[in-house]
């Protein structure tokens, strides 16, 4: 540690050498990649319709699992990004439908779903920024997995027009069987003294059997978490990267956690501080403004 910080207040005079030739600006504090919220249970629900030849049933299960997102900055963000979702469902669905003509009864299904899940189809990989305006956001055609076991028995005219499309009356499916499908995510974000508070509105459509049974999940998730926040280099906060930042840089670096005022080094936003964050700091400088 000794020869680092000796190397690197060196570094600090030969750096700052050259500064007059340095164009580097100071840095936003932008937000510091992408970071996973977990979902509040006591405020998120998820919902899921199946309808049957017009006639439609729902019920409703508290969802566990996180969102993973990246905003553009860390304090006032206009644009997010999403990277992952696991919305799992806790509760087993229990639906069931009877299709009447005229008040009379013609048929019914009943139906369980368990361990539903809807999932972001391509974790890690960035989808979007989309804007933030008003504080709200919107996904459009989302890549998204479903998974969960549904189990149906069908009486009278459903399980005919089940079997007119080569469908049992009774069969239980694979939700996980039935491919990548695109949903929309609603949402709107408020930030307030570095937590991030996110309400997901997700919603996508399965279709079960083609013209005879689609199945619908949507709700609402919430969660808060704090922003990461990526350090600007500027350690007094006087608006410049320069000699005096770089002396409180060599103090800083290595440590972990990081010390109060250590945070401006974090350069990445990874929580420690180390070369890389020296290298990013190096392009940072503009001497004294
Ligand atoms: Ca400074
Ligand atoms: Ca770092």
């Amino acid at each position: 540690m000794v020869r680092t910080l000796f190397f690197l207040s060196a570094a600090c005079v030969f750096v700052l050498f050259g500064e007059a030739t340095a164009t580097g600006q100071p840095r936003q504090a932008g937000g510091g990649g992408p970071f996973e919220i977990p979902i509040d249970q006591s405020q998120s629900s998820i919902t899921v319709q199946l309808c049957v030849l017009g006639q439609c049933d729902s019920d409703s299960s508290p969802v566990v699992g996180f969102m993973g997102i990246e905003l553009d900055d860390a304090v006032q963000p206009t644009a997010i990004t999403l990277y992952d979702f696991d919305f799992s469902l806790t509760d087993t669905i229990d639906l069931f439908i009877e299709i009447t003509v005229f008040g009379i009864p013609v048929g019914t299904i009943s139906a369980t779903a368990i361990n539903l899940n809807m999932t972001y189809a391509n974790p890690g990989v960035p989808f979007g920024p989309t804007p933030i305006v008003d504080g709200a956001f919107s996904f459009a055609d989302v890549p998204t997995n479903t998974a969960g076991i549904v189990s149906y028995n069908a009486t009278g005219v459903v399980c005919v027009a089940l079997e007119s499309e080569g469908q049992p009356c009774a069969a239980t499916i694979n939700l996980a069987d039935q491919g990548t499908q695109m949903g929309s995510i609603e949402g709107t974000i408020v930030v307030e003294d570095g937590i991030a508070t996110v309400v997901f509105s997700p919603s996508i459509e399965v279709v079960l059997v083609e013209g005879v049974a689609v199945m619908t999940i949507d709700g609402t998730v919430v969660g808060s978490a704090p922003v990461p926040i990526v350090g600007d280099g500027d350690y007094e906060g006087d608006g410049d990267v320069d000699m005096a930042d770089c002396s409180a840089m060599s103090v800083c670096f290595g440590t972990s956690p990081l010390e109060a005022g250590c945070e401006a080094f974090d350069m990445d936003g990874n929580g420690m501080i180390d070369l890389a964050d020296w290298a990013l700091f190096v392009s940072a400088i503009t001497g004294p403004q």
